[in-house]
């Protein structure tokens, strides 16, 4: 697994901090003047906050360049005014770089800012905390220190993306870390002190960085980036959200799926928040004009629980149109046959195959079976669906392009032959027609003599 190195941007010292109020689109990204990235949401009152870094990575360049972090707010989840840069590098006096991940926790009247940054001491990234008596502020440095130092016992591989979490008890936690150090520990009522010792939390399966813990009907919840190839991402550059849950807020935790695939960027650092009766997913992409890893975009969607607790993996929207959605990752997959070696996961984990023998991002086959097999999407309601492809899986052995194919959609009684399906092998076969609605999408595959066929990534798109 290839690790990233985080590359220390040398930034200079901001003293200014604007405080315009400006009005933004609504589509996702949900800002486009300036890019931002590691959203943290916040609900006070009837309002939605995102706290957010700012990227100033000029095209090209391969660091991060993050020396502020913004506020933006809304009261309908769709429009957004963007307050500007609220506190920055020189909110920390003993810092001097890196305005990296954030989120505020309100306390007492008081908004608590817990912040990425990297020290003028020893050592690399910090977390420290500034305060402020409005959602707005203006912050100030809470501590004169950071909170959390390479210095302190226990403390992560990289001390990095905190997130803080009160508990109906007063109880207030705080975890953090990335390079896979998940760390956690208990905070003081004064949420400027540590209590105890920092502890390792156990179940975050898969953690890489950007924790984000809430609760919901008495059950914790910790989301989080992973970055294995296990059905979350096509190589580890990339990062996909993990979530697990406890009975206690400081675990064991159990893992239970993911809640948002790979992005458009690197990495993936996201927030959920019930606002107005709805839940939503705030993270980051590089879907902005000009975007990219080191210039990244904030998004928000809707987020949806099924009734047993579990989270619905979010399909992300952009405000582009066009080519639609692709929902397959959100469907529940069947088949007739799956190899006990090969994995029907792969055919809706959001891979892009180099070619029909790239296995990279998990491979679907039915040898030993021959003749006619079938994979099947299924959705608990009713989607509207006008196109879909397949990218065939050829290993050259006992797995071939099929002979012929045919996708079907369920009417409610029976299935529903759509003309057009391809079997050229290293592309997408595109099959357009007119919208669907139905809530499950069937392919079936007719093997050539004496093989079987396999699948490496079957999309359906959402007009
Ligand atoms: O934005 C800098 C770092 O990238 C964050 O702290 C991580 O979560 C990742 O998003």
């Amino acid at each position: 697994m290839s690790v990233r190195r985080w590359m220390a941007a040398v930034c200079g010292v901001i003293t200014a901090v604007a405080v315009t109020a400006v009005p933004v689109h609504a589509a996702n990204p949900i800002i486009t003047s300036i890019y931002t990235a590691d959203p943290a949401p916040l609900v006070v009152g009837n309002t939605m906050y995102i706290y957010a870094g700012r990227d100033e990575a000029p095209t090209g360049t391969n660091n991060f360049v993050m020396r502020e972090w913004h506020v933006l707010s809304s009261t309908d989840a769709t429009n957004w005014t963007h307050h500007g840069a609220r506190a920055n590098i020189a909110t920390f006096p003993w810092a001097g770089a890196d305005a990296w991940a954030s989120e505020v926790e309100p306390r007492n009247g008081k908004f608590y800012w817990y912040t990425s940054v990297n020290g003028n001491g020893p050592g690399w990234m910090n977390i420290g905390v500034a305060v402020g008596d409005s959602p707005l502020g203006p912050f100030t440095d809470a501590k004169g220190g950071p909170l959390i130092s390479d210095s302190t016992p226990n403390s992560s591989g990289l001390n990095i993306d905190p997130t803080v979490f009160v508990d109906d008890d007063g109880q207030a936690y705080m975890y953090w870390g990335g390079y896979w150090g998940a760390r956690a520990v208990r905070l003081a009522s004064n949420m400027i002190d540590t209590v105890g010792s920092v502890v390792t939390p156990t179940g975050l399966t898969n953690f890489w960085e950007a924790p984000w813990m809430f609760k919901r009907n008495g059950l914790y919840y910790m989301m989080y980036a992973a970055n294995d190839t296990s059905g979350c991402v096509t190589n580890s550059n990339y990062a996909c959200q993990r979530y697990a849950t406890a009975t206690n807020p400081l675990g064991p935790w159990t893992h239970r799926g993911i809640v948002l695939g790979q992005v458009s960027s690197t990495t993936n650092h996201a927030g959920i928040v019930e606002f107005n009766g709805q839940w939503y997913l705030v993270y980051h992409t590089a879907d902005a004009p000009g975007g990219g890893n080191f210039r990244r975009s904030v998004a928000v969607d809707r987020l949806y629980f099924n009734a047993d607790g579990t989270i619905q993996r979010v399909i992300p929207t952009t405000g582009g149109g066009g080519s639609g959605t692709n929902i397959a990752p959100s469907a529940t997959a069947s088949t007739s046959h799956v190899a006990a070696w090969e994995s029907l996961a792969a055919i809706n984990n959001g891979g892009t195959p180099a070619n029909s023998q790239d296995r990279s991002n998990l491979a679907y086959g039915n040898w030993p079976q021959q003749g006619t097999q079938w994979i099947e999407y299924q959705w608990p309601t009713a989607r509207s669906i006008n196109k879909s492809s397949v990218y065939w899986f050829d290993d050259n052995q006992g797995i071939d392009l099929p002979a012929s194919c045919q996708l079907q959609y369920w009417n409610g009684s029976s299935y529903v032959n759509i003309p057009g399906c391809g079997v050229a092998g290293n592309t997408e076969n595109v099959i357009n027609f007119t919208a669907v609605s139905t809530t499950r999408l069937r392919l079936q595959m007719t093997s050539r003599t004496g093989l079987s066929t396999g699948v490496l990534e079957w999309k359906a798109f959402q007009p």
